[in-house]
């Protein structure tokens, strides 16, 4: 029923009709999360890495209205440019498609085309989660509502420390959300491997990851299933460096009286600043390494569909 707004692309279709791995991908990510010309080096890599493990690339975005399910080069560069392109979460998808506009799709906006289309695993950096000071700003991301109900497992480095991790993780066990720790017991808080938060459950490999997805699949207990991956020992942040940055950011935000959609870009593009770039190449090493471990994932889940 909701084909009739999708166009999938073939390489992915085909993936998609013979049962083999497929991993979604979001376009929010490259226009509003990281600048120009690396998010565009980001966006192309990591559906190299996916490739590479024999997995097929889908990344997702709204172009004149039409929900994309796979991008061509040129559809990239027009994310990466940002050109008039907004950022579409559930409330703004029906908007979008019938303004008939070009929309990137958030984690929330990516899980909804990601099911429409049969994808089951999606690849990003980083979850939105429940910000700081949410009693004053009631300012909670609709990825977590979409978590509550989308089946689709979401690999991530965990979300960001401009973020509450403890309330997050709250609000994601009152959604009915299993937190998988890869290889952790503790939550990643993006930047760094730690927050002193524990996951769920730790496994140290991605087949038992893969079963519980088909059982809660099976068991049609609706929402998604977080894995989190932290970010390479090698490619993290000093922790104190980069909780004072964010410190920082977040009192620029509020004496800027940033709210609402516009938060969350404003702190990403300020903690690059404020970091010279150090943010950035730390950001583009985890989603790198989350493509790689989602891609795996997805071949996972392929085999034990096709009963391998
Ligand atoms: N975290 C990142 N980079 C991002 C985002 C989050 O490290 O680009 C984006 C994702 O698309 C996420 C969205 O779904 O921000 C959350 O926005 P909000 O807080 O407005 O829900
Ligand atoms: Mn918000």
């Amino acid at each position: 029923m909701m084909q009739k707004f999708l166009d999938i692309h073939p390489e992915v279709a085909a993936a998609l009709a013979s049962g083999r791995p497929v991993v979604a991908l979001e376009s929010t990510i490259i226009s509003h999360g990281m600048p120009y010309p690396q998010n565009l080096a980001m966006a192309r890599e990591v559906e190299d890495i996916i490739r590479a493990e024999g997995a097929v690339p889908a990344t997702i975005g709204i172009i004149k209205g039409r929900i994309k399910i796979g991008l061509s080069a040129s559809d990239l560069e027009n994310f990466a440019q940002n050109r008039n392109v907004e950022k579409v979460s559930r409330r703004d998808f029906p908007l979008i498609v019938a303004e008939g506009k070009d929309g990137a799709t958030t984690v929330a906006g990516t899980m909804i085309a990601a099911e429409w289309a049969g994808i089951k695993v999606f690849v990003t950096g980083g979850l939105g989660g429940v910000h700081r000071g949410v009693a004053e700003s009631w300012d909670i991301s609709a990825d977590l509502t979409e978590l509550m109900q989308t089946n689709v497992a979401v690999v991530c480095a965990g979300v960001k420390s401009i973020l509450d991790i403890p309330k997050t993780l709250e609000v994601l066990e009152t959604a009915g959300v299993p937190v998988i720790g890869y290889k952790t017991a503790e939550f990643p808080s993006f930047f760094t491997r730690s927050s002193g938060c524990q996951v769920l459950r730790a496994y140290d490999d991605l087949e038992s990851v893969a079963r519980l997805i088909k059982i809660k699949h099976e068991m049609n207990l609706k929402g998604g299933v977080v894995l989190a991956n932290p970010i390479p020992e090698e490619d993290a942040l000093d922790a104190d460096m980069i909780n004072s940055v964010i410190k920082d950011a977040l009192a620029a935000a509020d004496s800027a009286g940033i709210s609402g959609k516009n938060i969350t870009p404003f702190l990403l593009k300020n903690i690059v600043e404020r970091t010279g770039g150090k943010s950035l190449v730390a950001n583009i090493a985890l989603v790198k390494n989350n493509a790689r471990i989602g891609a795996q994932l997805a071949k996972s889940l392929a085999e034990l569909d096709q009963g391998l």
